[in-house]
């Protein structure tokens, strides 16, 4: 989608430190990380939340979640504990309007209010 700066990291028209990716979802990291371990994990079409997957999608959105529980075991915080977290629009706090999941993890995460 235009002007949507996932799809432009799909698309490797800007730079990220792409972790994981296969025909389907893409990880990378988050440019403001929060925490020691911080990914992005992303379909590579272009989703604006999580309203806007269908039925249909059910494979899609269990394969991101079992790319995470990869990815956790590869950045060492399966046992420690880590969260995997989307944001869904504005009270949410969602800043881009591209699906995405945020792995994180590697300290004691806080609270959610
Ligand atoms: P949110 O929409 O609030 O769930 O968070 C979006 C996240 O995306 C935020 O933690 C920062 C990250 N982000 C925004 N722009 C870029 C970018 O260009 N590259 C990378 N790697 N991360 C980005």
């Amino acid at each position: 989608m235009a002007d949507c700066i996932f799809c432009k990291i799909v698309a490797k028209e800007i730079p990220a430190q792409i972790l994981y990716e296969d025909k389907d979802v893409i990880s990378f990291r988050d440019i403001n990380p929060m925490a020691p371990v911080h990914l992005l994990i992303i379909p590579k079409q272009h989703y604006q939340d999580l309203n806007t997957a269908a039925p249909a999608d059910e494979c899609l959105l269990g394969h991101i979640l079992a790319v995470a529980q990869k990815l956790a075991v590869e950045q060492g915080i399966a046992e420690s504990g880590y969260r995997v977290v989307a944001n869904n629009g504005l009270n949410a706090g969602q800043i881009v309007d591209h699906l995405h999941f945020h792995l994180i993890g590697g300290h004691l995460l806080p609270d959610f209010a």
